[in-house]
């Protein structure tokens, strides 16, 4: 087992305890040189003093998507214009974009997080890393990049789509470990396929990081299956840096978050009560290190919950279960509540299904109608009409049973629904919005 900084990684819960507080404090008075920080810490009274242990951070509001959105974007920065040397703007896929701000400290910091996850994971400086993701202001592409780079591994800046190309790079380049994210994962096995490509027999791949949406531990063991490799999660957000937040060990049995950077804790989403380990709740992250936009208690929205115990691995940061989908994802059909994953769960576990779906919600008069239309795999789809009956059959009694509602079911020839090579869209909600 490799570690890329043994120290910070094996540390003492008291001792990390203690680092945190240090940087706690340090954080508050450097978000405080911020015009959005100033405002709201002069008007509630709050300083590096008012902090003296770390059970204080509950007395701090929580900053939210919205905070971030609601004024100008440099009302969060915290060091002169002059300093900032990078700017990632995210993907805005629920509204308005939001500015980031980066010193070359920041930078600096970033890449080596970068680094320590992959080495957790078992990538080495023998490696040839394909980062095969978008460069651009998306954070996936830059922040691999130089991590890869940080930890000495080669590194193919391949960039997203262009299936074909991808596929010789890797052949040609001996790809031994990947970047990729999970929808694409699925959609280029298809490619491979069609040109006649076995990635288990031609491709040298040893390991997949992959990350930026969710997916489902039955997705996880499709691609590990199919390709021949080892899966290791990657979680991040462009608020926290991007990737490089939490990272699955080998063990996979959870993604170790980097205390020594961020301060994690789950709250209700509804109550905001902090939540003990093992219950799930949403996950709001405090930087420790940063500093041209320090973030206290940012409210990420998505859904996770903290295993308990140890790791096997040794290293004492805390892991964050898988994550669950957003606590905007979540769909309310006939009162009850659905998210995506639940869905994705159930088709990607089946061989009869393809490595596509699509859920649509349409008003159907006064109700909410639910379809899941779905790829039907390569051997189902040349299969007898009688044996595509018992696949439907077979799939809307396992997705009503998963979710206590009864989908209407459509399977799809394989290739026939919308695919993108970014973030995959997996919920098209046609309902009139007030009624959503
Ligand atoms: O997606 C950063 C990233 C790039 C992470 C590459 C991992 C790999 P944003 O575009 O700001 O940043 O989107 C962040 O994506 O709040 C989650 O909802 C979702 N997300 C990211 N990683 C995972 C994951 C990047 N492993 C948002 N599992 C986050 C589930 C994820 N959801």
């Amino acid at each position: 087992m490799s570690f890329w900084e043994e120290k910070i990684e094996v540390i003492e819960r008291n001792e990390l305890e203690r680092l945190q507080l240090e940087r706690l404090r340090q954080t508050i008075s450097q978000a405080a040189q911020s015009p959005f920080y100033k405002n709201l810490f002069t008007g509630k009274g709050i300083s590096s003093d008012s902090i003296k242990t770390l059970e204080h951070l509950q007395d701090l509001p929580l900053t939210t998507k919205d905070d971030l959105r609601s004024g100008r974007p440099e009302d969060f920065l915290a060091v002169s214009p002059q300093k900032v040397v990078r700017l990632h703007v995210s993907s805005g896929t629920t509204g308005t974009p939001t500015a980031v701000y980066h010193t070359m400290q920041d930078l600096d910091n970033w890449a080596d997080m970068v680094a320590r996850c992959l080495c957790m994971a078992g990538v080495t400086p023998s490696d040839v890393f394909q980062n095969m993701v978008g460069y651009g202001l998306f954070t996936g592409g830059l922040g691999l990049h130089y991590g890869a780079e940080r930890l000495g591994v080669t590194v193919l800046p391949a960039g997203v789509g262009n299936s074909r190309r991808q596929i010789n790079l890797m052949k040609n380049f001996g790809t031994s470990v990947i970047h990729i994210i999970p929808s694409y994962a699925l959609k280029l096995i298809g490619t491979m396929a069609d040109f006649g490509v076995n990635p288990r027999e031609e491709l040298n791949l040893r390991i997949a990081v992959v990350g930026a949406e969710p997916y489902s531990e039955a997705t996880r063991r499709r691609i590990e299956n199919e390709y021949g490799l080892m899966v290791v999660n990657s979680y991040g957000l462009s608020e926290m840096n991007g990737p490089g937040v939490a990272f699955d060990c080998p063990h996979q049995t959870g993604l170790h978050l980097w205390e020594d950077n961020y301060i994690l804790e789950i709250i209700d989403p509804d109550t905001l009560e902090p939540l003990p380990a093992g219950q799930t709740g949403e996950v709001v992250l405090t930087t420790l290190c940063r500093e041209a936009m320090p973030l206290i208690r940012f409210r990420t929205r998505d859904l996770a919950s903290i295993i308990p115990g140890d790791c096997l691995c040794g290293r004492t940061h805390r892991r964050l279960s898988r994550l669950q989908g957003r606590t905007d994802d979540m769909l309310i059909l006939k009162g009850v509540n659905i998210f995506p994953m639940q869905v994705e769960s159930v088709l990607m576990g089946l061989e009869e299904t393809g490595r596509n779906y699509v859920i649509v919600v349409d008003k159907d008069g006064d109700l909410d109608k639910m379809t899941v239309r779905v790829e039907m795999s390569g051997s189902l789809f040349s299969a007898e009409e009688q044996a595509k009956d018992q696949a439907h059959k077979k799939i809307s009694q396992l997705l009503r049973d998963e979710l206590l509602i009864s989908p209407a079911v459509e399977l799809v020839d394989p290739g026939n629904l919308p695919s993108s090579e970014g973030k995959a869209v997996r919920v098209i909600d046609n309902r009139p919005k007030e009624a959503g």
